[in-house]
């Protein structure tokens, strides 16, 4: 049976891959990273948790060595609109902290698994289909954080054999934990409105494509790729994958299926439009695909019905 450490275990991916990765593989089994509130409700009752900040290497090391722990998911990060308010925060969680957790897993032989982004591309990637091997010269902090992330894993992997996995998640749609200062975050924010009753005010403009993803199939694509066997694996850090590319007014039709009457109304937010602009409309996952079985289940269609579902349980 697997060990596991996740450290930035209470984020919006944390809290729920925890979850997921304790019904696999047993709730003591499981060990849940913890820095900073919110905590999930009833989070020191559901199994072992230690406090461990990324940036220190010391309680990752001590941690990994009294739980025998064999896999690292590292997703203690800064998202990428909160982090061009604050670089040098954004650079230390995300560069030094991957760095004390490769150490820690070169040391401790541990795999890990440390999310890139479609952040990791720029204005100069080409935006459709856009291959998985291509130009990647960010704009933001957060991108140039994932590039160096994608090398580093990879430059481990091969001096030292760390069996280092990624993937360039997008952005990412849940109704569990609230996303944590992202260009995405709209995509989530606006089903809390509709739900409510509420007006959205939308960042982002219209016509501006990003790719998306339902939270259970990236808890899929992280768990299935730390499975893969390692023989398929041409690529590493970090695959592209994907499920579904919509504009805000595709996903506002959408939800208004459901809620006629919801309004939106654009409110421009300079920084995430300019970090919007310069992501990629749609990547091309095949390499996922082919090396370790990739497919994603939800569509824009299925992932707003399954979010309209879970939300009206959660907030009504
Ligand atoms: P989040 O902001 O919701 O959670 C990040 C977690 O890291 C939080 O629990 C926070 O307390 C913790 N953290 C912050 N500083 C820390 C430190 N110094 N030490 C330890 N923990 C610290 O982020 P998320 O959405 O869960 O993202 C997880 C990973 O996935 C990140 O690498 C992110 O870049 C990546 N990712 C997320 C998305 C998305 O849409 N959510 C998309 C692409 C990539
Ligand atoms: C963000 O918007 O910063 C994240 C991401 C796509 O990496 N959701």
């Amino acid at each position: 049976m697997k060990k596991i450490l996740v450290i930035g275990s209470t984020g919006q991916i944390g809290t729920e891959l925890s979850m997921r990765l304790r019904s696999i593989y047993g709730e003591n089994n499981v060990v849940c990273g913890y820095y900073a509130p919110p905590y999930p409700e009833g989070f020191f009752e559901a199994g072992p948790t230690a406090y461990i900040d990324a940036q220190q290497i010391n309680p990752i090391a001590d941690t990994v060595r009294k739980y025998n722990i064999d896999t690292i998911y590292n997703l203690a990060a800064i998202l990428s609109a909160t982090a061009e308010k604050n670089p040098k925060l954004g650079w230390e969680v995300g560069v030094g902290g991957l760095m004390n957790c490769l150490d820690v897993a070169r040391e401790y032989k541990c795999g890990l698994f440390t999310p890139s982004s479609i952040g990791a591309f720029g204005p100069d990637t080409p935006k459709d289909h856009t291959p998985q091997d291509t130009i990647q010269r960010p704009n933001t902090i957060y991108g140039i954080t994932k590039v160096l992330g994608e090398l580093v894993s990879d430059y481990y992997f091969k001096h030292w054999q760390v069996d280092t996995r990624s993937v360039r998640y997008p952005g990412l749609i849940s109704n569990v934990a609230l996303p944590g200062g992202g260009t995405t975050d709209y995509a989530v924010e606006i089903f809390y409105k509709a739900v409510k009753g509420e007006v959205f005010e939308c960042p982002i403009q219209a016509g501006t494509f990003m790719d998306m993803m339902y939270m259970p199939d990236a808890l899929d694509a992280a768990i299935n790729l730390m499975e893969a066997n390692p023989a398929r694996l041409v690529h590493r850090n970090a695959f592209n994958i994907t499920a579904m590319s919509f504009d805000p007014e595709m996903l506002y039709n959408e939800i208004k299926k459901y809620y006629p009457d919801f309004q939106m109304v654009y409110n421009i937010h300079p920084l995430k439009q300019h970090i919007a602009d310069s992501w990629p409309n749609h990547l091309d996952d095949t390499c996922a695909r082919e090396e370790w079985d990739w497919q994603s289940h939800y569509n824009l269609e299925s992932m707003t019905k399954d979010m309209i579902d879970k939300l009206k349980r959660k907030l009504l």
